[in-house]
Order: C-alpha cells, then structure tokens, then sequence
C-alpha cells in the first residue's frame, strides 16, 4: 500500500498549495493514466457557486446599460465656431436663427458659447447654425466622461479586487495586454482543454487527507476521467506549451482546480459577458504542472512536487518564451538551492517571477520557500495578501523577505465575499474523498463554477498579471518591472517599506504611467 502526505488545505480555501513530503518516492507505476480520446465534451458552467456562498442575487452594477438615461449635452447652449471672415453684426444676426440669447467667447479660444432660449433643442439649432455660411461648426455642448473600462462580465460587481486596484482607470492605458505575452502558471496545471483520459487504480490507496488524517480509499479499478476546457479561460490561440511535470507529459491537467482558479485572475477572459474578468485579459497561458494533488497522488503520478519539479518548471517556462512566471507555490523549510538556481535561470532569459509570501502567519508565521529568495533578485517578488479593507490579510505571512502586496482575500474579516472570485471546478464533482472512503468515486474535470478563494496564491496572480501589462507597454526587464511596481506601489502601514506589507500595494495605473522612468 502506498502512503503518500499531502499538503493539501481546505478545498474552499485556495490557499498556498504547498508541496507535498514524499515518505517514499515510488517508481514509476505500470498503471496510471493513457489518452482515451483527444477531446471530451465542452466544459458545464454552473455558474457562481450556491448554497452557503453568496449567491449572485444583487444585478451586478456593471451590467446597467451606461447612460442610457442621463444627459448627453448641457441643455440651452452651444458651441459655435465663426468663421474669421464673419463681422460682429453677422455674429449677432445669426443669434436669430437659433433664438440664441448671447454669446460669450472663450478667452484663448476658438470659440464661442451660445445661449440658447430655455427648452431649445442644441442639436437641432447647432444644425441650423452649421447651414450658415458664416459659421465653421457649430454643436452642442455633449458631456464627455471618463472612459474608464469596465468590463461587461456579469460577476464582475462580485471582483472588488480590481477596484482596489484601480484596474479601470489602469486598463485604459493598457487593455488586458496582448497575445504577444506568454504567463506560465506553475501550479496543479489548467483546465486548459477538453480531453479524457483513463486512469488505473486497482490498489486501495491511504492517503493522508489532512493532518494526521489518512484514509483508506478504496480501488476504482479503471475509470474514464473526463476534462475540460474553464469556459471563461480558453478561446482559441490562447495555450501555448502546456507541459506537465507530475505526469511527464504534455497534458498539465488540473486535478484540484487551484491552478485554474489563479489562471483566472491573471487572464480570465474579460469584457465577453461571461462570468468573471481577469488582469491582463489578453495574454497567451502557459500552463506547468509542477504541483500533485488528491488525484495525482490516488492514481499514482510519476512525480508528486517537490523542489525539483518546481525547477524543472521554472527552466521550461523560462526556455519556452514564458515572460512571466506565475508560482502561487511554496512551502516551508530548509533552502531549495536547485530552485535558486532556476529562478537565477529563469531572470536571465528574461522572465519575471511573482511568489506566493505564504499563508501561515498564525500557525508560526514560517519562512517561506520560494518567497525567501525574492529579495536575493530584482524581477523576483514576493507576494501577500490584503483583504478588501487594505489591511494585511490574517493568515498573510511577514518578515524582510515581503516585498509587495495585492488582493488576496480575508473571510475572517470580510466574510466570503472578501475572498477573490473566479472560475474553477465545481469540487462537488472534484472532491469526492471529503467524506473519506463513504461515497468516494470518480471524478469530474468538466464542471466549473465561479467561487471564492483566498490565500497568497490569489494575491500573486495580481502581481503576474500586472507584469504582463508592464511588459506589453515596453518595460520588458524583470528587474525593471519589479522596480515599476515598487516605486509605484502604495505605501501600506508603517511609512516606508516594512516587512508587513513590503513596499505596499500594487498600483497598476501609477507603475503604467511611471513609463519613461524605468523602461
Ligand atoms: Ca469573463
Ligand atoms: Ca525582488
Ligand atoms: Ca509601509
């Protein structure tokens, strides 16, 4: 019988996935997993998740159709431009055609201001004007507004984390970046696309569910697992160079639905009326299972995370065009000296790296791996967690290695929907061993939800989302970006940088317009 550990925490509760300590590395099994068929069925959208969460009850505030009942143009006045050649007195006549009471000009403008009689019409009169051969233009006077993005998703209401953030007014300098701009997501891979495969267990497994917990899990024999591409994550073009290094394959299947959950925050498919938004909306996904769960585990995966998958990973992304890293990763302990030296690889093909700070500031507030290297490299940064009120998140670790600080959520304080929303699976399909062995079966990778998690690992999708708008706009160094995002960032509790919230929150729409500065 094969006893593995796991890491694994709350399955609501995305928190960092840490690795997980092998008692004893198996050989490659005989059994496993083979391709059934290349595609299964699209994946279900079961939308936001029900019951004890919140449910999408209230009409999201982005879906009201944009001034559709508020005035277009201040009433009773008009813009009008005379020609040079027109006299005062021919000024004054064509007042007349509009019933236009005074004129006043606009000092240092081209332009006059006309007053027109109360309930007149400015488009009709601004018509009549502009038919007068003294007259260039003439038009009313159309209140112009911010032009801030605000994505049409419907969910998009429930996404606080991008307000605090600013993310509208910082999208429309850079709209979701571009498909030029490949982020890897290094984590229990991506609902990147339909497929099926058949796996083989015909063994009872114990595995260790939770600490000091482990249950006996009965054998499946040969089952049909069926998995599907997130709806509101893959269109077409969007993967690039999946690569799975639990399985030693091409098929980096999520079997958890925490890689998927921090893929939607980094390029969640926005503005398409479809569920959620993400960051940098426009990216290509790079998805890199270096991280095994209850699945990967019960069906005996080749490799199950650990330091050296991590940097296999890291060096592949790296090698396969990958500008940003996503490792919403870690664990605690002794130094991961062959993952320093893939991240020292990673910086010098000119990948920028974002890592998770850890989530374990009340159970001793550990160091964190990998975070721990991120002051060691400019264009590593480590990440915590705030909730929707700023403050630092309670489970967010600190210490001098903390270098920035994005949304990652906090129930305690602000309840579920403090907590970062997105698309992932639907663990009532996936997680089938909750119960232990009673009513343990196969399960399903086709079935998504929108739900919330928290932890660090939603915080640093932030960060790598930001890295990849910064990179799109032209700052392409990892050590350039990490200092946009540094110098920008909003200073947090104590002035100046502490090892709280590190140099503070990320400021998208400072760091995009502090161009020039540090490209
Ligand atoms: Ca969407
Ligand atoms: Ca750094
Ligand atoms: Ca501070």
């Amino acid at each position: 019988m094969n006893i593995r550990r796991r890491g694994r925490a709350a399955a609501l509760i995305g928190v960092v996935v840490w690795l997980a300590t092998v008692a004893a590395q198996d050989v490659l099994p005989t059994v496993g997993r083979r391709t059934a068929s290349p595609a299964s069925a699209p994946g279900i959208d079961r939308g936001l998740r029900a019951g004890s969460f919140l449910r999408a009850a209230r009409p999201a505030a982005g879906s009201r159709a944009r001034g559709a009942a508020r005035a277009r143009y201040v009433p009773g006045s008009l813009i009008v431009k005379f020609r040079a050649s027109a006299t005062p007195a021919a000024r004054a006549a064509l007042l007349g055609v509009v019933d236009g009471r005074a004129t006043a000009r606009i000092a240092n403008a081209p332009f006059d201001l006309v007053t027109l009689e109360a309930g007149a019409d400015p488009e009709a009169a601004a018509q009549r004007l502009s038919a007068q051969p003294d007259v260039e233009y003439a038009q009313a006077r159309y209140l112009v507004r911010p032009m801030a993005f605000r994505p049409n998703d419907p969910l998009y209401s429930l996404q606080w984390n991008y307000p605090l953030l600013d993310m509208e007014r910082a999208w429309d300098i850079n709209p979701g970046a571009s498909s030029s701009v490949t982020v890897a997501v290094l984590d229990t891979g991506m609902a990147y696309t339909n497929i099926a495969f058949d796996y083989t267990q015909n063994t009872p497994q114990a595995i260790e569910i939770s600490e000091n917990q482990t249950v006996v899990f009965p054998a499946l024999g040969t089952v049909h697992l069926a998995s599907a591409a997130a709806p509101d994550l893959v269109t077409a073009g969007r993967i690039v160079a999946p690569f799975d290094f639990i399985w030693g394959d091409n098929s980096p299947v999520d079997m958890d639905g925490h890689g998927t959950h921090v893929a939607g925050t980094i390029g969640q498919l926005t503005n398409n009326s479809v569920g959620v938004a993400g960051m940098a909306f426009n990216v290509k996904l790079m998805p890199v299972k270096v991280l095994a769960n209850f699945w990967d585990d019960y069906f005996l995966s080749p490799f199950v995370g650990t330091d050296d998958t991590v940097a296999l990973g890291i060096r592949y992304a790296a090698d396969n065009g990958a500008k940003v890293l996503n490792m919403s990763i870690g664990r605690e302990g002794p130094p991961a000296p062959v993952v320093r030296d893939a991240i020292a690889y990673a910086i010098s093909k000119g990948a920028f790296i974002a890592i998770a700070g850890g989530n374990d500031f009340l159970d001793g507030n550990p160091v964190p791996q990998f975070a721990a290297y991120s002051t060691e490299f400019e264009g590593v940064v480590s990440v915590g967690a705030v909730g929707r009120d700023r403050q630092r998140a309670v489970y967010s670790g600190t210490g001098s290695w903390l270098e920035l600080m994005a949304p990652g959520g906090d129930v305690t304080r602000n309840g579920v929907p403090g907590m970062i929303l997105q698309q992932t699976y639907d663990f009532d399909f996936t997680d089938t061993f909750l119960n232990g062995a009673v009513g343990f079966h196969a399960p399903r990778f086709d079935v998504f939800e929108y739900i919330y998690y928290e932890g660090t690992s939603m915080a640093t999708a932030h960060v790598s989302g930001l890295a990849a708008l910064l990179y799109q706009q032209g700052i392409t160094k990892p050590a350039a970006i990490e200092a946009a995002m540094k110098r920008s960032a909003t200073d947090l509790g104590t002035t100046g940088r502490d090892n709280e919230f590190g140099s503070g929150l990320i400021n998208p729409r400072a760091a995009l317009r502090g161009l020039g500065i540090f490209r």
